[in-house]
């Protein structure tokens, strides 16, 4: 009876925090914008063998068609109904997606946009994903239903109706984020409808949510339709599991609402961690590598076991949401791969890579114009395949920073070196610094503007080690560096600070 209960709870009381995914496998893969189809395929050719641990995926739910000039990607952020029809892909594809992909063992965790529908200036018509028809102006949504009754015009006090001061609690929950048009989450039927449309998730095989825009819904109403959520699908989870939620929060601090406020209700996504990285890895404010000694809690940041962390996310890669120019990504490819390596070499938070597409970026003013520009398309809207070159990286517009050796080698790095603690951390004092994970994993990196040359302490058994930064291993042999550990331990680290990449990192699964 006692052994029952402690089972439904080890799956059931605290799994919204834990991501469900298979053992050895600990990272997230934004795959912003991909169709199905290709999610399908790159979970059975690449995320599993390379052993990536889920994919989150752009919103699965019918959304607003806008041409202003031309399909914005952020019309998926724009909901018209709950059916399973987007840009991205239909129903079937879908459901073939989440299928394949826990058949390898790679978990699907939704975007969910549940703070709104389209925004008030939508229109009305079938412009939109699924052809259903709407009406922003009438706040008509009949392919859900939803009417005018089911949203929070009532509760909103500012003139415009819009949130007009992040620091009134109130407008901040109870009116339109950038005028779209808030739903009125208080409301039984409401919460019905959100979820209804979640367990339909849960039960094709989604094993979690990211949940946009958190910070304006009030927590108690998100506890109230969580409550509803069934289980996962048992065809690939044990019985009684409850789903990985991650909410969209974004506290730099300075505002009222803060994260904590929906710890609770599962992880929140530390924003504080892209924008503090960016800074010291771009050495800007006298910030030093050395100061990363105490990363995690030590600055500030939310507890390790409820954060969920980025270098980039989908807004602040292109200037929006929040971090501002700190921010490093794809655009600056050598920085950006020191960023993601300290990230995946470091304990704190589960981690999630950003895999995003090349846009046409245009500055007027310091501002990029072309922040809106959608995922790579032909001209009739449809977004194109991601195609791969024969040297196994991405074409027709598609980055894949995940399939960066770096990026993919250090997050193998991850899984090898688990819950290992952060030991034999050294510093210069200034941009050099080294740090190893138990006596599994050991990272050094050189982002000073002179050459490193260290005998370091790796914790590590003696032998010979594949860097995985400029390789890896490949049969009996390394294909980049290799670097060798002696009887106490020790190893020298010599980086050029004009290195490709300023950094070298072993593990023990790569030991020749
Ligand atoms: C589009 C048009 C709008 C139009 C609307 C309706 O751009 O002009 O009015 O349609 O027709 C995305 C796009 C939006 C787009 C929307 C709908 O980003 O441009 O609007 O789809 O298509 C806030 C929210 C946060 C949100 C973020 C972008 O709190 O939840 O804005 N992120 C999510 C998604 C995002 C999506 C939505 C939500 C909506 O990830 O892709 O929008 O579904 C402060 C606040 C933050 C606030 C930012 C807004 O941040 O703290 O809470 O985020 O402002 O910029 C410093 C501060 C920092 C501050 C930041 C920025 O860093 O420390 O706190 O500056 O000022």
């Amino acid at each position: 009876m006692w052994a029952a209960v402690l089972l439904a709870c080890l799956s059931g009381c605290w799994a919204q925090y834990d991501p469900h995914t298979e053992p050895k496998r600990t990272s997230i893969v934004h795959l912003f914008e991909w169709r199905w189809a290709d999610v399908a395929a790159e979970c059975e050719r690449y995320l599993a063998p390379h052993g990536f641990g889920a994919v989150q995926i752009s919103p699965p739910n019918e959304h607003i068609v806008l041409n202003q000039p031309w399909r914005p990607w952020w019309e998926r952020y724009q909901p018209i109904s709950y059916k399973l029809c987007s840009r991205s892909g239909t129903e079937e594809e879908f459901r073939d997606m989440v299928t394949r992909c826990n058949n390898v063992g790679v978990r699907i965790y939704a975007d969910v946009v549940i703070n709104h529908m389209c925004g008030a200036s939508g229109g009305s018509g079938n412009h939109s994903s699924c052809g259903t028809y709407f009406n922003a102006g009438a706040e008509d949504f009949p392919g859900v239903p939803y009417s005018s009754w089911d949203f929070n015009d009532g509760k909103c006090h500012t003139a415009s109706g819009n949130i007009e001061n992040y620091n009134d609690v109130n407008q901040v929950r109870d009116c339109r984020l950038v005028s779209l048009l808030d739903l009125a989450l208080q409301k039984e039927y409401v919460r019905g409808k959100i979820a209804e449309y979640l367990n339909h998730l849960l039960a094709l095989g989604v094993a979690g949510f990211r949940v946009d825009a958190c910070k304006h819904m009030w927590p108690g109403d998100m506890a109230a339709i969580f409550s509803q959520l069934t289980t996962l699908n048992t065809r690939w989870f044990s019985p009684g599991t409850k789903p990985f939620i991650y909410q969209e929060v974004i506290d730099l601090g300075g505002e009222p609402i803060k994260s904590s406020q929906y710890f609770r209700l599962g992880r929140v996504t530390e924003f504080k961690y892209g924008a503090k990285l960016g800074t010291v890895v771009r050495r800007w404010n006298g910030e030093k590598m050395a100061y990363l000694r105490n990363w995690g809690e030590g600055w500030a940041f939310m507890p390790s076991d409820r954060a969920l962390v980025f270098v980039d996310n989908h807004d602040n890669q292109r200037g929006q949401g929040a971090g501002g120019a700190s921010i490093l990504t794809f655009w600056d490819p050598r920085l950006y791969k020191v960023a993601v390596a300290f990230m995946l070499a470091h304990p704190y938070g589960q981690t999630r890579i950003m895999s995003s597409y090349r846009w046409d970026r245009k500055f007027v003013n310091g501002k990029d114009v072309n922040d809106w520009v959608g995922p790579p398309s032909y001209p009739d809207g449809t977004t194109k395949p991601v195609t791969l070159r024969p040297d196994t990286t991405c074409g027709n517009g598609w980055v894949c920073e995940h399939r960066w050796r770096q990026i993919r080698n250090m997050a193998i790095f991850r899984n090898v070196v688990g819950e290992e603690p952060l030991m034999n951390w050294w510093d210069n004092g200034r941009n050099q610094i080294a740090f190893g994970r138990g006596a599994r994993g050991f990272i050094a990196i050189n982002n000073d503007d002179w050459n490193m040359a260290m005998t370091l302490q790796t914790g590590l058994p003696p032998g010979t080690y594949c860097d995985v930064i400029s390789g890896q291993k490949e049969g009996d042999h390394c294909t980049g560096l290799q670097l060798t550990v002696n009887a106490c331990g020790n190893a020298v680290f010599q980086i050029s600070s004009s290195a490709q990449d300023p950094m070298v990192a072993i593990h023990v699964r790569d030991k020749l």
